[in-house]
């Protein structure tokens, strides 16, 4: 088994993740309601339920959030982190045939979920909190490493770049070095420019139109931009009416050569996926 195959069949746990073609992954929101009366095994299911129907929609990866990065939202204990995400993540791996991405910084979650059968780490502080390196070695899974300047309470307060997209790729560079210091080789990594983490509307966009500048760093890239305020600020939009720019985005990164779309609208993403591969398979 060498060159053609390895190049593109990412080994994420159980599962393989074949990088010749663009793929959908669906974001599983498990952060409580604090106000819901249905109780955790109502929750569970209406989790499982939402997965499911992303999977049978097409998305072949499930990310799956426990911790808010929402500006302001409350610190949550690794305990409860854990308390939230271990029982979908075992769940899903019981019961669908997908990958499961876990979105977490937190080194107690990476462990306990690769256990449990998540097939790849998510993390927007790219492995930069205490442990996080470590475990992430530790389970051997991919890890999704992504830009963001500070942290996600204090990101937007006043971002500054030089040259954003060149700034970017420096900073996942320095990650990439630190993860291949603790045996996290390059072969296991995906990378994200982060879009919305410390940027304004300009950043962004930038970032966007030049994003072909970071298949220089040699490994597959993942966007997320669905429902984002980037489309809001482009199209005066409020987030339930972010659509149709969030697919004119999924189709543009599919087309600059994306492997992972995350998104909130998997059926309507996967038509754009599967629309462009038509064309490109084409005489
Ligand atoms: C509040 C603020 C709520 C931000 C939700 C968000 C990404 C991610 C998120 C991304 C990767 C959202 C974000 N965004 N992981 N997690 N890339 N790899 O809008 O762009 O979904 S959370």
């Amino acid at each position: 088994m060498t060159s053609v195959q390895s190049l593109t069949r990412l080994p994420c746990g159980n599962r393989v993740l074949d990088l010749a073609h663009t793929h959908v992954m669906g974001i599983l929101n498990v952060t409580p309601d604090s106000f819901s009366d249905g109780g955790r095994y109502s929750q569970l299911d209406a989790a499982l339920r939402h997965a499911e129907a992303m999977v049978l929609a097409g998305a072949t990866l499930i990310d799956v959030g426990g911790e808010s990065t929402r500006p302001g939202a409350r610190a949550v204990s690794p305990l409860e982190e854990l308390e939230r995400v271990a029982p979908i993540v075992e769940r899903i791996n019981r019961e669908l045939d997908v990958i499961i991405s876990v979105d977490t910084s937190t080194p107690s979650v990476m462990r306990e979920t690769a256990r449990l059968g998540a097939g790849l780490i998510n993390d927007v502080r790219s492995l930069r909190r205490d442990g996080a390196l470590d475990a992430a070695a530790a389970t051997g899974l991919p890890v999704c490493l992504m830009h963001m300047l500070g942290e996600p309470g204090d990101m937007q307060a006043n971002p500054q770049y030089q040259d954003v997209t060149k700034e970017v790729g420096e900073f996942l560079a320095e990650r990439m070095a630190q993860c291949a210091a603790v045996g996290i080789p390059a072969e296991r990594i995906i990378l994200d420019p982060g879009f919305g983490f410390a940027k304004t509307l300009q950043h962004n966009l930038s970032l966007f139109k030049h994003m072909e500048a970071l298949h220089a760093l040699g490994r597959p890239l993942l966007v997320g931009v669905s429902r984002k305020s980037m489309i809001g600020q482009a199209l005066s939009r409020p987030v339930g009416e972010r659509l149709f720019g969030g697919l004119a985005l999924a189709a543009l990164a599919s087309v600059k050569g994306a492997r992972i779309l995350r998104v909130h609208d998997v059926a309507e993403t996967v038509d754009v996926v599967r629309m462009i591969a038509a064309v490109e398979s084409a005489e």
